[in-house]
């Protein structure tokens, strides 16, 4: 809480009585006549144009994936489809007032979505800027399948262009909109503001807030739609979402010129299904979606419902609440009622509902119903949108047919090239910074307290008499980290910072202190206590375009946000054929003394992931250059921080940490001390253990120990341990994680197979217990300690003389404990 809101306890003791306003619930009344005051009457046609591509294009699928062919054409499509047949007046009717400065984000059902859009953005789109985009796209190779032949005019040329990059996608080609490697749950299209589906459900809730926070801190124009199901409203990344989009900071703290609300539109695709659940009168109790609106803020987040089977409902819906949005009142709710007819996939037996439920709606089709309005009220004759359908059918049937032609529209070669989709993984930009803007501050670096008081303080760990320099003048490890990112503050206007503790109180690990002062609350800002958005908003803000630092508090709570770390953060490079990048830092901080839910190491799990870099520095050198490398990257970095040494000073870089800028590649290990006997290789702050004991091996055993420290993760470079190994022939590898299933035992079996040669005993392991962290008191019963580490060189590699083994490292002792489980 910040100091200048005082809680006043006579105030907030004070009895009343909350009341919620009303929700308008289908409220549109006007008719055609009516609305010939807003649409032309090739607005109307449009309109039903895109529904109709839409249900077309959607009847392909479907006979393809139901009859392995369309209209003569045979194919096979193992692959998803998740169907929207009935649900398109509701994807026509939110796209259609949205420029292509507004972001749709989406689900699993998304083919409309992408679709409408991409018709509304070609329909406002000069042909310059058309041919622009589609020549560009992937250097013109979209483009060139679909111009060869073409008639028309270069707006009917985009929507081939469309239709073939989605469909392309759809069947995995490399022509598809992301190299075929989104395929038809996550098929996306950022120049025409179409950004990622989300196959899991809800996971657009935090990672779309995020793009509107990227909008709002940097003045860019435009809004962002969450488009998400009924279902997904349940979802933790949903509520996390809302409640980041909703904070009060936006309105009541953020300076004069960011004041107001995020611009973002969560709008529920409320078809009433989630699969087979009613969301209405089952799975949820809201009754209506719109409801959830009345409990999240004073505006009821201008929560509304409309009704998604008449276009012109919808296009008015979205036309009043863009408005709000601009009005800076967001977010709004909207729950867009639809219903889709399709299965929930083509091989749903819609055994959870009635015949006569589906064929009421049916009887309601809005395509049939809008196309029935338009015919009487004399914008069209039936016989021209019969021509339209015709003209769309063949059009897609053409498009059908190039994108299942094996030598226009191919995959990715993975027999020619086996790296292509590790070739896409990451991304390996250096930028300094991703906007020109000057970043704003509140004072210059120079004056800043921290920076200042940082002056004074010694960079190296022995002062020059070689006595040991006290914390209070001491650089500390937590120094270095700072160093790197107010540097990257003053360099990147778009770098933003956000967690929990991160403004007020500094960081909850100091980390911060001195930033409160330098940054405007729009670049650092305590964050909800809401783990899944800290990290979805910063995927989203990244794939938007900026820079991000998140914060995770404990380590211990990633589980928190583990579709962030695991299903999202890694994979939207990749998926999106590499044309996102993800800019995005995740600080971890790995607790200790605070027992079995705040002292865990998982830097495994993470390293598990592929599409994370992954690095764990434990000097104050290494952290700022490694920071400084994280933050100059356009790659996804989690950076792991353990508490135990935020406050160690600098002991091997022998000039002391450098004041300026310098970088330390991501994936280099380096050796802390040389060694010939036996290499001992570490993550984390067990370097500091491996030190003694690499004493206690050099002054009671004669025994000389190289230590290696692994630094990062992922990427790993393996010629120095490689090299330490063909010196030494014995490895020792040791961290705080568990034993079981660790990054270190990857690394060790890997070093088993390509150093074997050069091994004169197996490396060897030396992890936590596979228990629960205990309380502080008992952790030397769990973390490696200096005498197990002796203890397994002793029992497993080299006898050490006269040593007496103080852990049990016996073979039956380790089969009985695999046994247990333990
Ligand atoms: C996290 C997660 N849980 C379950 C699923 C399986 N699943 C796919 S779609 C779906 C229903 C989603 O319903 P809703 O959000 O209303 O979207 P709709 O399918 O109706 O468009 C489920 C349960 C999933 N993809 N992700
Ligand atoms: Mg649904």
């Amino acid at each position: 809480m910040p100091k200048s809101q005082f809680i006043d306890p006579k105030d907030i003791r004070k009895s009343g009585k909350l009341t919620f306003g009303s929700i308008p619930v289908n409220q549109y009344k006007r008719n055609i006549t009516d609305e010939k005051k807003n649409f032309s009457n090739d607005d109307f046609i449009r309109i039903y144009r895109d529904m109709v591509i839409i249900r077309e294009f959607e009847n392909m699928i479907n006979d393809i994936k139901i009859k392995n062919e369309y209209r003569g054409i045979a194919y096979n499509h193992p692959g998803p489809a998740h169907l929207s047949m009935g649900q398109e007046a509701s994807a026509v009717g939110m796209a259609y007032n949205l420029t292509v400065d507004d972001l749709i984000f989406g689900s699993h059902r998304s083919h409309g979505e992408i679709l409408a859009k991409g018709l509304s953005a070609i329909h406002q789109l000069t042909e310059n800027a058309l041919m622009e985009v589609m020549k560009t796209y992937f250097g013109g190779r979209v483009l060139a399948v679909v111009e060869k032949d073409h008639k028309g005019t270069v707006r009917e040329l985009a929507i081939r262009f469309l239709l073939y990059g989605t469909l392309a996608e759809i069947f995995a080609r490399e022509n598809g909109f992301n190299k075929g490697l989104g395929g038809s749950m996550h098929a996306f299209f950022t120049p025409f503001g179409v950004y990622p589906n989300n196959a899991i459900v809800g996971g657009s809730g935090d990672i779309s807030v995020g793009a509107a926070l990227y909008k709002k801190v940097n003045g860019k124009s435009g809004i962002v739609v969450c488009n998400i199901g009924d279902a997904s409203m349940a979802c933790g990344p949903v509520w996390e979402g809302i409640s980041f989009a909703t904070m009060d900071q936006y309105t009541q703290l953020w300076e004069e010129a960011y004041r107001g609300g995020l611009p973002i539109i969560f709008n529920c695709m409320n078809n009433q299904y989630g699969m087979g659940g009613q969301t209405c009168g089952e799975t949820m109790g809201y009754g209506m979606v719109a409801r959830l609106g009345a409990g999240v803020n004073a505006e009821m987040m201008h929560a509304e419902r409309v009704d998604g089977y008449n276009p012109l409902a919808v296009i008015d819906a979205f036309k009043r609440k863009k408005a709000i949005l601009l009005d800076k009142k967001g977010p709004v709710l909207l729950d867009t009622l639809t219903y889709r007819f399709s299965g929930h996939s083509p091989s749903d037996a819609s055994s959870y509902r009635s015949k006569e439920e589906v064929e009421a709606w049916q009887n309601v089709d809005s395509i049939i119903t809008y196309g029935r309005t338009l015919n009487e009220a004399g914008i069209t004759p039936v016989a021209s949108l019969d021509s339209i359908k015709q003209n769309i059918i063949e059009e897609i049937t053409g498009i059908l047919k190039l994108s299942i032609d094996d030598n226009l529209s191919p995959r990715l070669n993975l027999s020619t090239n086996p790296d292509a989709i590790a070739e896409l993984m990451f991304s390996n930009g250096s930028v300094d910074s991703l906007d020109d803007r000057k970043p704003e501050s509140l004072i210059p670096l120079e004056e800043n307290p921290r920076v200042k008081s940082l002056k004074t303080k010694q960079r190296f760990y022995l002062d020059k008499e070689g006595k040991p320099v006290s914390k209070a003048k001491l650089f500390q490890l937590r120094d270095g980290i700072f160093e790197a990112v107010i540097d990257r503050f003053y360099k990147d206007p778009t770098l933003v910072a956000y967690g929990e503790e991160n403004r007020d109180w500094g960081g909850a690990f100091a980390v911060y202190r001195g930033l409160t002062e330098a940054m405007p609350y729009h670049r650092l800002f305590n964050s909800p206590i809401a783990e899944g958005a800290i990290v979805g908003t910063a995927i989203g803000y990244g794939m938007a375009g900026g820079r991000v630092i998140a914060e995770i508090m404990y380590c211990d709570f990633i589980g928190r946000c583990g579709d962030e770390l695991f299903n999202q953060l890694p994979k939207w490079q990749a998926m999106s054929g590499n044309l996102i990048k993800m800019p995005v830092v995740i600080r971890v901080s790995v607790g200790s003394k605070y027992g079995a839910q705040h002292s865990q190491d998982w830097s495994s799990l993470i390293a598990h992931v592929p599409g994370i870099k992954v690095v764990f520095p434990t000097t104050p050198y290494d952290a700022k250059g490694l920071m400084n490398s994280a933050l100059q990257g356009t790659d996804p970095v989690v950076f792991f921080e353990s508490q135990r040494i935020y406050d160690v000073g600098e002991q091997f870089h022998e000039e002391g940490v450098p004041e300026g800028y310098y970088e330390i590649p991501i994936g280099e290990p380096d050796i802390k001390r040389k060694g010939s006997d036996i290499t001992i290789l570490t993550i984390g702050s067990t370097l500091y253990m491996a030190l003694k004991a690499a004493d206690k091996l050099q002054n009671e055993y004669g025994i000389s120990a190289e230590i290696i420290d692994a630094r990062s993760l992922v990427p790993f470079n393996y010629d120095m341990v490689i090299e330490s190994v063909k010196k030494t022939g014995r490895i020792v590898l040791a961290s705080d994680a568990c034993t079981r299933g660790s990054y270190l035992r990857d690394v060790a079996s890997n070093i088993a197979e390509m150093g074997f040669d050069y091994l004169d005993a197996p490396p060897v392991v030396v992890g936590s217990r596979n228990w629960i962290t205990p309380a502080y008191e008992m952790e030397e019963y769990f973390f490696p300690q200096v005498e197990w580490i002796l203890d397994a060189i002793h029992e497993r590699i080299i006898p050490l003389k006269n040593h007496t083994v103080t852990s049990d490292w016996s073979v039956e002792t380790q089969m009985k404990r695999s046994r247990l489980g333990v």
